[in-house]
């Protein structure tokens, strides 16, 4: 263990070294093309290197998942480059293209990230959602062959003001959450200053409150040993009662600061006097900095001591900048050593000019013994980190029975009621969950066969007192749904954590969320960070738009169109008809679990083989619905964005494309102009998203000279006569269809909703804003003008 803590000991200060030059040599030194600020965080990095070097080199095992806080990326850069996992070349260019990435990605970095983050707060709720993941995976009988691991997030402690953090922690507490460590860098400072007093008390109730074990590192083993000094008790009275931006200002300050202060406060009562005037400048600086968090001794015991599973926060004191000029000032955040600060830092770290890239320069343990030590490290002996797992089997075809007239929520509550029934390796890998709103988006009957998933049994009370219900809410181990509280962005955390199981857990789920379409917009940045990182799963908004009538602004969504069209890693439908629906959820279950990078090919403007998410937007509108058999070209029209219910003839003036629950009004609509106009073209829009990445996909393609790429949509309007008008409407914002003009440059008119909704029946609304069947022959008629419409009725 002595040469273990000596080798820790350099490989510490080796990280923070190449964490600071990374950042210096990116904004000092690299070339810099635009004048831009390069940035990266010399005093948050510095935080938390004695902890990571704790973990990475020693703790961590393999089956240990870790994320990290976003900026303190450049250490666990180096660490990855000590490790042999990253390249001297992508440190070098760190921020910059192909480079390092400023926060730890796991689709962009190469370096074994296994939570990528960013966005204060959501990688810390991620471990908490992976864990529950872990369990569930294990308690269905998967992966027991592989150890379980500890789901580890390294918080910045201004994270912690994240609203998100604390939905997650009630969440866990609810699910009977473990192997969950929480290791807070309690610095005191946040971006813009230092924090509140006191704040590690509010925690420490806070996590115990919700069964955490909480372990707190405030003092260094230095400190340790001067309090058992005489006089030792009454500084570390001091040291406690000091305020954070005091005790900030005075570690900037430096040694003979600590002095006079110290002397000005309890340099007059005898022991602690000589405690302090035994020391030199340097050394009574380096004792008032050996704060629990950057004492390798200390954190290693600390992280050591944990036997047991229970979810544990660790609230370790450091100091933001530790070890460099600026630490602990209030401004230092973005700060960067000046190039004379480097050069001293270099000197104090025995580099060479010219060897600052080398791993083992100016460290005082041979090389070849700090290389063996490193290729004997826990965490790097597992292998390849994103694991891989096999591809479930996905029926070709997904059976329901399509009523005479019904929504496709209904249809979806249907969809999955048939794969419930049978017995199937599919059925089995379908895991379900909601906000509380379970049985309004229709995931009752799938519920109702397949039970909820819990660690303990719990019988549903209502069932065994005879008293009838619709749901039967049993809660097992081999329970499919995972019922959450009503926060959103649990949700999207949750369906983040299934969406990476195949690469966690190396257990392929098919995650399958519901919510209600306005309440994206409250999960979002948790729905894009799990985009970002590449999670798979499908998630279900419904219901939709002001089509919600009477249900009101509140609840109505507008704007979540675009949303989908405009969210990378998520393809959105929005289907008409439920044998649409049918054919859409098929493609994406298997489209969740597609892998891989392939570039555009003629065949392949989508780039379908690379994969991603899915969001469905259904309507609780029931609609008349088409009789009809399912073609193989049709199922392929539905996947790629559009086909035509009606094709226009060669004399037509006016197509209507719509998306969604509208159908009825457009078909309304070209029944009503065709007594007067031929050849009235109607297209059907299922997924204006898929449409549009198509088109600028064969763009990009026509322009890199496959002179051959067609979009599907290109081919659609290729049948259309150039002057022929368009009239795009559904029930969200208009820009979601507008661009169908630019395809072959047809007149266009696009209709929707741009404003907030209200209550009223849906004639009302419709006819409000414009998007019913009066409406868009009035638009018809501007843009394409031929004899006067009977039917038009003036506009409100
Ligand atoms: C959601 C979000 N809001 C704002 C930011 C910008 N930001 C980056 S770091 C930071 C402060 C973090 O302080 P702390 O967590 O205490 O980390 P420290 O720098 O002290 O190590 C802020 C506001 C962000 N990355 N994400
Ligand atoms: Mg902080």
């Amino acid at each position: 263990m002595a040469g273990t803590i000596e080798t820790l000991r350099e490989l510490e200060k080796k990280v923070l070294w190449l964490a600071s030059w990374m950042i210096h040599n990116a904004n000092h030194l690299r070339e810099n093309t635009d004048g831009l600020k390069v940035g990266g965080h010399q005093a948050s990095s510095a935080s938390l290197a004695t902890i990571m070097t704790a973990l990475y080199f020693d703790v961590l095992k393999p089956a240990d998942r870790v994320a990290v806080k976003p900026h303190a990326s450049p250490i666990f850069h180096a660490i990855q480059y000590l490790l042999g996992k990253q390249t001297r070349e992508r440190l070098e260019a760190f921020r910059g293209y192909k480079g390092a990435q400023s926060y730890p990605s796991r689709t962009k970095d190469i370096d074994d990230v296994d939570f990528s983050t960013g966005s204060v707060g959501l990688g810390v709720a991620q471990t908490l959602f992976s864990s529950l993941v872990q369990d569930y995976v294990r308690m269905h009988g998967w992966s027991l062959e592989r150890p379980e691991g500890r789901m580890i997030a390294l918080v910045g402690d201004a994270e912690l003001d994240e609203g998100n953090v604390f939905e997650a922690v009630l969440e866990g507490w609810k699910q009977g959450l473990r192997n969950c460590w929480w290791i807070i860098d309690y610095n005191r400072q946040s971006l813009d200053a230092v924090v509140r007093e006191g704040l590690w008390e509010r925690y420490e109730q806070l996590f115990k409150n919700f069964g955490w074990d909480v372990v707190i590192l405030k003092y260094g083993s230095l400190q340790q040993a001067a309090f058992k000094e005489p006089g030792g008790a009454r500084l570390k009275a001091w040291i406690n009662n000091c305020p954070n931006s005091l005790y900030s200002a005075l570690v900037f300050a430096g040694g003979a600061a600590w002095r006079k202060r110290l002397n000005d406060e309890i340099g007059d009562q005898g022991d602690v006097s000589r405690l302090i005037e035994k020391r030199s400048d340097a050394e009574l600086a380096a004792l008032m900095n050996n704060l629990g968090g950057h004492d390798l001794r200390s954190v290693l015991d600390a992280l050591h001591s944990i036997k047991h599973d229970k979810p544990t926060c660790f609230i370790c004191y450091t100091i933001k900048g530790f070890g460099l000029p600026f630490a602990g000032h209030k401004d230092n955040h973005s700060g960067l050593m000046t190039p004379a600060q480097m050069d001293t830092f270099r000197s104090a770290n025995k580099v060479r000019p010219g060897h600052e890239w080398d791993k083992f320069e100016g460290l005082s343990v041979p090389a070849d013994r700090l290389q063996d030590f490193l290729r004997r490290v826990p965490r790097a002996q597992g292998g390849e980190r994103q694991l891989k797992a096999a591809h479930i089997a996905v029926p070709d075809e997904l059976a329901v029975t399509v009523q005479p007239t019904m929504s496709t929520q209904t249809g979806f509550g249907a969809i999955l009621n048939e794969i419930g029934r049978g017995n199937t390796e599919f059925a089995s890998r379908i895991v379900t969950t909601s906000p509380d709103v379970t049985v309004s988006t229709n995931l009752g009957p799938w519920v109702n066969r397949r039970g909820l998933f819990a660690r303990e049994t719990v019988a549903d009370t209502f069932k065994s007192e005879q008293i009838p219900s619709t749901f039967n809410w049993e809660f097992s181990r081999k329970g499919q749904h995972i019922e959450l509280g009503i926060a959103e962005a649990n949700l999207f955390i949750l369906l983040s954590a299934l969406g990476l199981s195949h690469s966690i857990n190396g257990v392929r789920l098919l995650p399958v969320g519901t919510l209600y379409d306005p309440f994206i917009a409250r999960g979002l940045d948790q729905l894009n960070y799990a985009c970002y990182q590449d999670a798979r799963f499908m998630v279900v908004a419904t219901p939709s738009g002001i089509t919600l009538a009477p249900e009101g602004g509140a609840h109505q969504s507008v704007a979540e169109p675009l949303i989908g069209l405009a969210q990378d890693g998520l393809a959105a439908f929005e289907p008409a008809y439920v044998d649409e629906l049918a054919v859409i959820m098929r493609w994406a279950f298997a489209y969740i679990q597609k892998d891989g990078d392939a570039a555009p090919s003629e065949q392949n403007w989508l780039r379908d083989e690379t994969g991603g998410s899915v969001y469905l937007r259904l309507s609780t509108r029931p609609i008349e619905q088409i009789q009809r058999a399912m073609t193989a070209e049709l199922r392929q029209q539905i996947v790629d964005g559009a086909y035509w219910l009606r094709k226009p003839g060669p004399n037509a003036q006016v197509v209507v494309a719509f998306t969604g629950a509208i159908a009825p009004e457009a078909i309304k609509a070209i029944g009503l102009m065709a007594e007067d106009r031929r050849d009235v073209g109607l297209l059907a829009v299922t997924s204006a998203d898929r449409l549009n990445a198509g088109w600028t996909a064969a763009q990009r393609a026509r322009e890199r000279g496959l002179v051959h790429a067609r979009s599907h949509i290109g081919r659609l309007l290729a049948e259309v006569p150039a002057h022929c008008g368009i009239v795009t409407v559904l029930d969200g914002h208009p820009a979601t269809l507008a661009w169908l003009g630019a395809v072959n440059g047809h007149r266009t008119r696009a209709l929707g909703v741009e404003h907030f909704g209200q209550t009223g029946a849906l004639a009302d609304l419709y006819e409000h804003y414009g998007i019913d069947a009066n409406a868009i022959i009035a638009a018809a008629q501007a843009i394409a003008p031929g004899r006067p419409i009977r039917h038009l009725k003036a506009l409100p």
